[in-house]
């Protein structure tokens, strides 16, 4: 191959790489934003990686998500996808999967059994927050 044919075609390799990349970003943020909440753990909630190239590598949670057609409702936050002892819904702040989080973030990830929400309880955590919504 001529050195000059050489060097197009590794130009365009990489541009095609490189969209193809960015489309993978563009359509995982897509499905991030029927979440409720994504802030804390981004690609982590449903990938085993957080830097994921491919759909490939899910969690729990990601595999559960895709099953419901990538939609947050009650039926996916009543789950357990990771075996924790807390439903999704608990983990990511909205129990009844309306879609409306109590906090902005995520409690916990409901794609890691290691990671769960906090232990103060659902009653003190009511009046913590009422005092700051006053
Ligand atoms: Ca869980
Ligand atoms: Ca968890």
């Amino acid at each position: 191959m001529r050195p000059k044919l050489k060097r197009n075609v590794i130009i365009v390799l990489f541009l095609a790489a490189v969209i193809s990349a960015a489309g993978t970003l563009k359509s995982n943020e897509s499905y991030m934003r029927s979440l409720p909440v994504y802030r804390r753990y981004k690609c982590l909630l449903c990938h085993k990686s957080s830097a994921p190239v491919s759909g490939q590598d899910l969690n729990g949670f990601g595999s559960d998500f895709k099953k419901n057609g990538y939609a947050w409702d009650g039926t996916l936050a009543s789950k357990d996808s990771d075996g924790d002892g807390y439903p999704n819904g608990d983990e990511l702040g909205d129990g009844n999967g309306d879609g409306i989080p109590d906090v902005g973030f995520e409690y916990s990830n409901p794609g890691d059994r290691m990671n769960v929400p906090n232990s103060i309880d659902r009653g003190t955590w009511g009046i913590l927050k009422s005092l700051f919504e006053e």
